[in-house]
């Protein structure tokens, strides 16, 4: 039977400058799909690439001193190095400066306007170059580009426009109808309501005020505007073409899946439909717009100086443990955030304890008592029954995490099982069983038990560590690998040779790694305009006292400023430094985290009364809704200090 074609993409990056950690975890994630669906038996086809188009390309280029062609060689060169570093298995790396891509586009051009769907026209407006698009007075927000807050120019050209408008009804049919089109559904209502009920604008799709696009094939002066040109890329990498789709594209089109970030989602649920619909072919049947991955608690962007790379990374802990914490740190339905400390100590806990712990344990185990080769596995008891159930189930339960793109959850229910296999090595003891030489049958069944729960976990394994499942196949010496044969507990060869192996994941201390943590942290300073040790010297040389820019009294008073009392107080998880506090404000409840661990207990804190920014925007920190923040200041020492309010009255505002 011929396998069932899966197709999945990534947004294209754009190559004005080498991806952070961020984008880079769009494509591991794509990567783990792609991987976890070819297991299934799925025949995938996993498109990536980059965007290479544009204004801000052709301006970052000047600056540089290049072509643009010399610069996005460059950048998507680095781009794929970083693809090919994370061990990603792409189909095809399109990039939009491809020939067969740039032949295809004007051909699409060429259709619309044939066909009536495109006219020309004039636009003035305002003009945000960051991100290539014009707004009308009432888009804006505070007179600034309502997607990026930059600032716009008001410009004039003459241009093509698409007719939006006609494909609306269509559109929202589409969405009404198929309720998993956009994904998660929240988003499908903010696209319904805020951008395709009131109304779809006519939308510019050329530009003639720079050279560095797609040219329109019957206007000179004109270029295709980069969105319709990065659009595309989804169908012309199947090498599609109007009048002839082509072999490939009939056999994966529609995408089965569009990964792209949030910020994305309307350009991949509002054009690209009705770019699709204009042509006559089908839509994709799901776009998935992901969270972002915040530093800490930042956005990641270059002028914050945050920007972290993912070859930096790989380099300090290695490509599968930056695969897999990317992977099973990202929340489904918040931002999630990545620091230094929280990758050591996931390391540690997940990798080195946990995984690596099981597998060289279970193979000391297996050579030291048996050689190598277990000679029974049907000694069985009652405990083993629960165990064999646990392990094969974390397959559905990975399954349906990756079924509903949840793949923290996907990762954590592999994790789940190699903590349940540790948990049946402290029940059944195997070190004592191999004091009693009447127990050599039983010691054998249970050490197959755990070899084969570690060869389900391997194979489970597969699309997030895709390296250190390959090493665990070959410490066990078997070859049963396949999606099938997890979906019973008993695979494991009898006759198969299982190696003693190192640890799989050498425990990191801090310590070892800091030199290497603060050379990353010194490389983004130097890239940054405002390094932390200027920041530093500047503190150091106003005696730690800077100046703060000035405010009007209207602007202190928009902060809501509460005594509240603290009633529960308690560590959080997976983080050192923060606690996660209930506190009482006068009206109700509400948690609040606040990074003050290392000064504080809880029993210090429960009964007393603080003051509590009230009215902060909600913060996920370590996956703890934060709901405000306790007010403390800077000691000499460099330690916090909260300060108490403990006779005032709790509920009042603080002025
Ligand atoms: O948007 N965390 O390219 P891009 C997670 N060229 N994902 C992030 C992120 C973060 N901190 N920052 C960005 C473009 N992304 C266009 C796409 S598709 C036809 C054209 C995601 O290089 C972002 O949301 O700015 C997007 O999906 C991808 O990285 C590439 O972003």
């Amino acid at each position: 039977m011929s396998k069932k074609p899966y197709y999945i993409t990534t947004a294209i990056a754009y190559t004005s400058r080498k991806p952070h950690v961020g984008n880079t975890y769009e494509i591991v994630m794509t990567d783990a799909i792609a991987r976890f669906k070819r297991l299934q038996g799925y025949d995938v086809y996993f498109l990536t690439g980059t965007d290479e188009h544009g204004q801000k390309i052709e301006a970052y280029a000047k600056e540089a001193g290049v072509s643009p062609k010399e610069y996005v060689d460059k950048v998507a060169g680095e781009i794929k190095d970083i693809c090919d570093r994370l061990n990603t298995t792409y189909d095809r790396f399109i990039r939009t400066t491809d020939d067969d891509h740039v032949a295809a586009v004007q051909k699409i051009f060429k259709k619309f306007y044939d066909n009536g769907d495109i006219y020309k026209g004039s636009y003035s407006g305002n003009y945000c170059v960051a991100c290539e698009s014009f707004f009308t007075d009432s888009q804006l927000v505070d007179g600034r580009c309502p997607d990026c807050g930059k600032e716009v120019t008001v410009s004039s050209e003459e241009a093509y426009f698409f007719n939006m408008g006609k494909y609306q009804k269509r559109l929202e049919k589409y969405i009404e109808d198929n309720p998993d089109f956009i994904y998660p559904e929240a988003r499908k209502n903010e696209m319904l309501n805020n951008f395709i009920r009131p109304g779809i604008q006519d939308l510019c799709v050329s530009r003639s005020s720079f050279k560095w696009g797609i040219p329109v094939p019957f206007d000179e002066g004109h270029v295709v505007y980069v969105w319709l040109d990065a659009l595309s890329n989804y169908i012309t990498a199947l090498g599609y073409d109007p009048e002839n789709p082509g072999e490939l594209y009939k056999k994966y089109w529609p995408a089965d899946l569009h990964i792209i970030g949030k910020d994305i989602v309307r350009f991949h649920t509002i054009y690209w439909p009705i770019f699709l619909m204009a042509l006559g072919e089908e839509l994709p049947k799901r776009v998935y717009g992901h969270q972002w991955l915040l530093f800490g608690e930042d956005k990641i962007s270059k002028s914050k100086g945050n920007v972290i790379y993912a070859d930096d990374l790989a380099d300090l802990f290695g490509v599968d443990a930056v695969r897999y914490y990317l992977l099973s740190e990202m929340p489904f339905a918040q931002d999630g955030s990545i620091t230094f400390e929280e990758m050591i100590e996931r390391y540690n806990s997940d990798l080195a304890n946990t995984l690596g712990n099981l597998v060289s344990r279970t193979a000391a185990m297996i050579n030291k008592y048996f050689g190598g080769v277990l000679p029974c596995r049907d000694c069985a008891e009652e405990l083993d029954d629960s165990f064999k159930a646990d392990i094969v189930s974390s397959l559905e339960k990975e399954e349906k995490a990756f079924d509903e793109l949840r793949i923290a959850d996907a990762a954590n229910a592999v994790i789940a099982a190699a903590k349940r296999s540790n948990k049946y090595i402290d029940e059944t003891a195997p070190w004592l069983l191999a004091r009693d030489e009447n127990s050599r049958d039983r010691l054998s069944t249970v050490l197959y038990n755990l070899a084969e729960s570690i060869r389900i976990i391997a194979v489970e394994l597969s699309p997030f560590m895709p390296e250190t499942s390959a090493k665990i196949f070959d410490i066990l010496g078997t070859k049963q690998t396949s999606y099938e044969s997890i979906k019973d507990f008993g695979g494991y060869e009898p006759e198969a040779v299982c190696k003693v192996t190192e640890p799989l994941f050498a425990r990191v201390d801090i310590k070892d790694v800091q030199p290497k943590i603060d050379a990353i942290n010194a490389k983004i300073a130097e890239a940054t305009a405002v390094s932390k040790k200027a920041l530093e010297i500047a503190n150091a040389a106003s005696g730690g006292y800077e100046e703060a820019e000035k405010i009007d009294i209207d602007a202190f008073a928009a902060v809501d400023l509460r005594v509240c009392e603290i009633r529960t107080c308690e560590p959080v998880k997976r983080s050192k430094k923060l606690l996660k506090l209930t506190v009482f404000d006068g009206n109700g409840e509400r948690t609040v985290c606040s990074g003050i661990a290392q000064w504080y207990k809880p029993e210090d804190l429960i009964g007393r009364r603080v003051i509590v920014v009230a009215n902060l925007r909600p913060a996920v920190l370590c996956g703890v809704e934060s709901n405000g923040m306790i007010l403390a200041s800077d000691a000499p020492d460099g330690s916090a200090k909260v300060i108490f309010a403990d006779d005032m009255t709790v509920g009042s505002k603080v002025r």
